[in-house]
């Protein structure tokens, strides 16, 4: 725990309107920190609000580089922002940087220096600016909220379209299931926990999977499917919508990296369409909604049609089998390793995420014709 004090010296070095005032814990994030900072009044009364964030080392390795592409995407954003003739301090996550005479000699030898704080117990600090009057949603619980959520990535895509700049790869093979079958192998040699013997069938359904989602990769290691920005935390909450129930901006851009955006379409749909739990143990729950993949699918494509190519548009219905599948398979994994990645609440949480995920994956596969008439349709529509 910081003090008040602590806090204020670290928020001290970062450049502010004016003087910070008070600063207050703000929600419960299960990754990062996260605080409130709100300035003195000024002459007018006016007062600035700021997220302070600690950012988790341990779940991202290279805060340097996370901050760098936060960096990079937003600046782009603003420049897309601004050519529209909207505001970029209220459409886009807005990076505090540091003030220049507080970065030390010894600081600037390090990539990113401007746009982090590193404290004396080896914490990461990083600031954005908080966009006032905005309005989130902690669950798609409707079509019309779908529809909305599908258009906030579909534009934030769109923006990102004709950005170049590879990113630096802040989690290893986030998305790239090569890599994920890599792991598998060990994982299944290892058996560290002994468990491998009682989810014979499980791994069967790793296995029957394995060439066709292989050969999906391999359209994005061939250059089929282009390389672009991914947000890689597509939930409706990381997205802020304005009173009037408009989008506003795309916010926790903590995970951006570079991939195919169908990852982003696909972990949508995965969690958007779901009728039941991610874990839930009642698997009859468990189903991919129709109307709730056409009303994202539709939202997303709205933004999104004029920016996408012919191959995304052929994949994007399989992105969502495929991240179900890739989730599947990294629930698997860690119930064999003994649980060392995802928080558990019970011994066979991974396995009950495991099963209900692969329930999910079922039902897609079942409608997966219906799917793909979905996008293709939409795609017609002018
Ligand atoms: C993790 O913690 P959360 O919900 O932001 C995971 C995602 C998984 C998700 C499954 C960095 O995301 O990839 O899809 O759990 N994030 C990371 O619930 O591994
Ligand atoms: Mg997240």
């Amino acid at each position: 725990m910081y003090t008040e004090q602590e806090l204020r010296e670290i928020v001290s070095r970062f450049e502010l309107d004016s003087e910070a005032d008070t600063i207050k814990a703000m929600g419960p994030g299960f990754i990062n920190d996260t605080m409130i900072v709100s300035t003195r009044p000024d002459s007018d009364g006016h007062v600035s609000r700021y997220i302070l964030q600690r950012k988790n080392h341990n779940v991202f390795p290279d805060v340097p580089g996370m901050m760098m592409n936060i960096d990079m995407v937003t600046g782009h954003l603003r420049r897309k922002v601004l050519e529209a003739g909207g505001d970029p301090d209220r459409e886009v996550l807005k990076v505090i940087r540091r003030k220049p005479e507080s970065i030390t000699d010894a600081e600037r030898q390090s990539k990113g220096h401007d746009l982090y704080y590193r404290d004396g117990h080896g914490n990461f600090w990083a600031m954005c600016l908080f966009i006032e009057g905005s309005v989130t949603y902690e669950k798609a619980d409707s079509p019309a909220l779908a529809y909305k959520g599908g258009e906030g990535i579909g534009k934030f895509q769109s923006m990102l379209a004709d950005f170049t700049e590879p990113l630096n790869e802040t989690i290893k093979g986030f998305h790239n299931i090569r890599w994920r079958f890599s792991q598998w192998e060990e994982t299944l040699k290892r058996d560290a926990a002994g468990r491998a013997k009682d989810v014979a069938e499980e791994i069967g359904w790793i296995e029957s999977r394995k060439d066709e989602m292989l050969a999906f990769w391999s359209l994005v290691e061939n250059g089929t499917l282009p390389t672009r920005v991914t947000h890689n935390d597509t939930k409706i909450s990381n997205i802020l919508f304005n009173k009037e129930g408009n989008v506003l901006c795309v916010i926790d851009l903590d995970t951006c990296m570079s991939s195919t955006s169908l990852n982003d379409f696909g972990d949508a749909i995965r969690s958007y369409t779901n009728t039941g739990a991610e874990d839930d143990r009642d698997l009859g729950k468990v189903s991919m909604s129709m109307e709730m993949f056409k009303a994202y699918t539709a939202g997303y494509l709205s933004q999104r049609k004029s920016t996408l190519c012919r191959s995304e548009a052929d994949n994007l219905a399989f992105s969502a089998r495929y991240i179900t599948f890739e989730q599947v398979l990294r629930f698997l994994m860690d119930y064999i390793d003994g649980d060392v990645y995802y928080k558990t609440a019970y011994p066979e949480h991974n396995l009950v995420r495991t099963r209900a995920q692969y329930r999910l994956l079922r039902s897609m596969e079942e409608q997966y014709a219906e799917m793909q008439a979905v996008v293709e349709e939409l795609m017609k529509q002018d």
